[in-house]
């Protein structure tokens, strides 16, 4: 067999196993085999990539990201957000085409959103589709189309925020058609009305600082769209993934309905290991730069759980929920400042965090909290397995061979990030100044070296990223074996 490039030396990674001492074969972007001393058989001129004894891990896979969506205008472009993942070590992207509430029909939505994608990004990518206005026709006639022409086998509902919530009842109707189509429902579950008369407490009482977003969403009404929303699913034997999970209270409902072996699913960011609340205090009005929805819990106790979490399988996947908009730019983070005075509800909801989720997790694989095996779960396997990213997510033959390659012990001197490091187009980073021990040292998009940090950094082309048309979920799906019929529970 002949290679294109033979990736050596390294401690190659999957969700199970680890293999040492075999190279990883590579020919037409696709992982053909791993085998010993596969440079033998091979031309003298054959690529070698000599990772000197580190983990290759599979390419990051990130299935929460925003981008060029209408209402982050300050925020990343498909171009620099995606040259910003690869330089992080994330081969895929997911991010979400969204229907706005006076469209009764989602198809040219979704089209037009492709159409922003299409040769601008670095790295491969698919989007999910935000669904606010669930028409009868939409559910019934264009899910189907999206899932059969698109591979759009997944979509996001909300619980909250004027503009995007739905009643439960709209939420019944759609897993019912989501269970069906074998697609992945993703929940945004906070209790609109909790929150909603504690902006209004806090606003009479003139409570407006940054900080006041995070009191205004208490980890309770998190944990309790959360149980609301397992309920809905059970009832209606339908898959869901809860996004964006940040507290204890929610953690343990989710693990309860697992237990229960309900498939329920669920994911987290960086910034509820990384971030507390206190973040979002501060002169000149800095907290705006961690407030994000959820947002980041009081105290260690939370962060902790969902460290566990992670390492206890509660978590399936891990994203950044990147949703960046600038701090310093006109119509970013200070639409929050409103007369000289902040104001937190106008604040732009969500953070940067595309280049570094990689990284942050790694850390605590650094730090005992969690293995290689499951950083690699929550980041590469399990987001290509939820959402039928089929070519993705471990370092087998026949995937495709996107690669993310580590520093060996002690090769890489620590730093202390500085956001001009990062390729993104935000003027900031909730992480600045935090030290990093390791970094993604070079990044493989289909057996091309797209990211070399030590020798000219980003070498990817923007327009290498192709359009992943995806399957089904391969995890656990409904447990009825009637999935085209609902049947009343009796
Ligand atoms: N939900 C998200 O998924 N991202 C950003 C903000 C939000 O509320
Ligand atoms: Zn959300
Ligand atoms: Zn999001």
């Amino acid at each position: 067999m002949e290679f294109d490039l033979i990736v050596r030396n390294g401690i190659i990674v999957n969700p199970t196993d680890r293999i040492v001492g075999q190279d990883v074969g590579i020919k037409d972007g696709v992982i053909l085999c791993i085998g010993s001393n596969l440079q033998s058989a091979n031309p003298a001129n054959t690529r070698i990539l000599d990772c000197e004894g580190a983990f290759i891990t599979p390419g990051g896979i990130d299935t929460h990201v925003h981008l060029e969506q209408w209402n982050t205008p300050t925020g990343d472009t498909w171009v620099t957000g995606t040259r910003s993942a690869i330089c992080g070590g994330t081969t895929t992207v997911v991010a979400f085409a969204s229907q706005n509430r006076e469209h009764d029909t989602v198809l040219p939505i979704v089209e037009e959103y492709g159409a922003l994608a299409q040769g601008r990004s670095y790295c491969d990518y698919a989007y999910h589709l935000i669904l606010t206005n669930p028409t009868k026709k939409i559910i019934e006639e264009e899910l189907p189309i999206l899932v059969k022409e698109k591979g759009i086998t997944s979509v996001k509902l909300y619980m909250t925020y004027d503009p995007l919530k739905l009643a439960d009842r709209q939420i019944l109707d759609i897993m019912v058609a989501t269970r069906k189509l074998g697609v992945t429902t993703m929940v945004h579950a906070e209790n609109h009305d909790m929150i909603a008369f504690i902006i209004e407490t806090l606003l009479e009482r003139g409570m407006t600082e940054p900080y006041h977003h995070a009191v205004s969403r208490p980890s309770i009404a998190e944990a309790e769209a959360t149980f609301r929303a397992i309920s809905m699913a059970e009832l209606m034997d339908t898959p869901i993934l809860l996004v964006h999970i940040s507290s204890q209270n929610s953690a343990r409902t989710i693990r309860d309905a697992q237990t229960r072996l309900l498939p329920i699913y669920a994911e987290t960011c960086p910034q509820y290991l990384w971030l507390l609340s206190d973040r979002l205090k501060g002169d000149n009005f800095e907290g705006a730069k961690a407030v994000c929805s959820p947002p980041p819990r009081d105290s260690a106790e939370d962060t902790d759980a969902i460290w566990r979490g992670i390492a206890n399988g509660t978590f399936t996947t891990f994203s950044s929920d990147h949703a960046a908009t600038k701090f310093y730019t006109e119509g970013g983070k200070r639409l929050g400042i409103i007369d000289g005075k902040p104001l937190f509800t106008k604040i732009p909801n969500g953070l940067p965090g595309l280049e570094t989720r990689l990284p942050l997790l790694f850390k605590g694989v650094e730090e005992g909290r969690i293995t290689i095996h499951d950083f690699v779960r929550v980041a590469c396997s399990n987001p290509a397995k939820l959402y039928g990213l089929s070519r993705k997510g471990a370092i087998l033959p026949g995937k495709d061979a996107d690669l993310c390659i580590w520093y060996p012990d002690g090769k890489m001197e620590p730093f202390q990030l500085d956001n001009s490091m990062l390729h993104h187009d935000i003027d900031y980073t909730p992480y600045e100044g935090m030290t990093f021990k390791n970094w993604p040292r070079y990044t493989l998009l289909r057996g091309q070296v797209v990211w070399d940090r030590d020798n000219k950094g980003l070498v990817g082309n923007v327009g290498d990223g192709k359009y992943n048309k995806r399957t089904a979920s391969t995890l656990p799906g409904p447990r009825s074996v009637f999935v085209n019929e609902w049947r009343p529970p009796m």
